[in-house]
C-alpha cells in the first residue's frame, strides 16, 4: 500500500482512484504507461450516507467485478464492451479488469424504470424527470410506465452529479450519438430487470458509463469538439462497471411496495446499524460514521454474494 491508500502494482502505473475503485495504466515494453489500455480494481471499499467506511466488506470487489462480467455477457447482443483481458496480476485477481481505454463520453447516463432518489424529488416538484411528463399519482418506489432516460453531468470528484435535460446531452456530444446513448441506456435496464426480476431482485435505476471506440483524437485535440463532430462516426463502447449495486438500485423483488422508501437489497443492514443507538452515530453530525461490527459485515458480504448467485446461477468462488 501507498501512502495514499492504493495498491503498489509493479508494471502498472497507478492513473486515478474513485470512491471505491482504482484505475492503472500497464507500463509497455519502454516502462511508459500504455496508451490504449488501462487496468479497473474494485475494491472492497462500500459507501453510505455520502460516507466512505473505514470497514472493508470481504470480497465485495470480486463479487462486483464477476458480475460485471457477467452482466457484459448477459447483454453482449446490444452493445459491445470494454473488456480486453480477465488475467490480471495476483494481488487484485478476481477483482480487476484489463479494458481498452476509449474517449468517454463527458455525461453519466442514467435510466430509471422506478421512481426513487432525486427522481421522484423532480416528479414532486415539477411532475416530470429530466423533461418527460409522467402520469399523476407516483409514489416512491412506483414503476414508471416505461423505463426512462434521466442523464447528469459528470461532477468531480466529491461533488454530486447534477440532473441534465436530454437537450443537455445533444449539446455535450451532439444528437445521433445522445439518441444512441439514450437508446442504449433504457434498453440496458430493460433487459437487466427481464433478468433480474425473475430472480428476485428489482433494478431501480442505472447509471451506465459509454466510451467511444476509434475517434482518433488527434495530438493536443480537444476531445469534446472531437465527439461533437466525430463522434457519431465512432463505435459506442460499454464501459466501466455494469447493472452492480454501486451503479444501480438493487432492490428485493419480493418486498417491493409502492408509497414509501424500497429496502437495498445490499446496504440495508448497513443502514439499519450506522441508525441505530447501537453505532452512536448521527448522520446529520457531519462525523465519520464509526466502523462496522463483524456481524454487520459478514451479513452484508452474504448480501452482495447472494445478489451475484440469485443473478448469474453460479456459485461465487473467488
Ligand atoms: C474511465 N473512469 C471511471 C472507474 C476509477 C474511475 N475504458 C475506459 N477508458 C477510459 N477511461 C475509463 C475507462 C473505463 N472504465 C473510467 N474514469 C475513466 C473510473 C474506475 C476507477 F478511479
Amino acid at each position: 500500500m501507498t501512502i495514499d491508500g492504493h495498491l503498489e502494482l509493479p508494471g502498472y502505473a497507478h492513473v486515478y482512484s474513485g470512491k471505491v475503485r482504482d484505475l492503472y495504466a500497464p507500463l509497455g515494453d519502454d516502462g511508459t504507461p500504455r496508451a490504449d489500455q488501462l487496468l479497473l480494481v474494485a475494491s472492497d471499499r462500500i459507501s453510505a450516507y455520502d460516507f466512505i467506511l473505514d470497514t472493508p466488506i470481504p470480497d465485495k470487489g470480486a463479487v462486483l467485478t464477476q458480475m460485471s462480467l457477467w452482466w457484459f455477457e448477459q447483454v453482449a447482443d446490444l452493445v459491445p464492451n470494454h473488456i480486453v483481458s480477465t488475467e490480471v496480476p495476483a494481488a487484485v485477481a478476481g477483482r480487476a479488469v484489463l479494458v481498452e481505454r476509449l474517449d468517454m463520453l463527458p455525461v453519466e447516463c442514467v435510466a430509471r424504470a422506478y421512481l426513487t432518489g432525486g427522481g421522484l424529488n423532480e416528479y414532486r416538484s415539477t411532475g416530470a424527470v429530466s423533461g418527460i411528463e409522467l402520469p399523476e399519482g407516483l409514489a416512491d418506489g412506483s414503476r414508471l410506465p416505461e423505463p426512462i432516460f434521466t442523464p447528469s453531468t459528470k461532477a468531480p470528484q466529491g461533488e454530486h452529479d447534477e440532473p441534465i435535460p436530454f437537450a443537455g446531452v445533444v449539446a455535450e456530444v451532439g444528437e445521433a450519438l445522445a439518441e444512441r446513448a439514450r437508446d442504449l441506456t433504457v434498453r440496458l435496464l430493460q433487459r437487466g430487470n427481464e433478468i433480474a426480476t425473475e430472480r428476485g431482485i428489482v433494478l431501480a435505476d442505472t447509471k451506465v458509463e459509454f466510451g467511444l471506440r476509434g475517434l482518433d483524437l488527434g495530438e493536443g485535440e480537444d476531445p469534446g469538439a472531437a465527439i461533437r463532430s466525430r463522434g457519431a462516426d465512432a463505435e459506442i463502447v460499454l464501459a466501466d462497471e455494469l447493472l452492480t449495486p454501486d451503479s444501480s438500485r438493487f432492490w428485493p423483488a419480493e418486498q417491493w411496495e409502492p408509497g414509501h422508501p424500497q429496502p437495498s437489497y445490499d446496504k440495508q443492514f448497513v443502514r439499519d446499524w450506522l441508525t441505530s443507538p447501537a453505532s452512536g452515530w448521527d448522520k446529520t453530525s457531519g462525523e465519520a460514521p464509526p466502523s462496522l461490527p463483524e456481524d454487520v459485515v459478514e451479513q452484508t458480504r452474504a448480501k452482495y454474494v447472494e445478489a451475484y448467485e440469485r443473478l448469474t446461477g453460479q456459485t461465487f468462488r473467488i
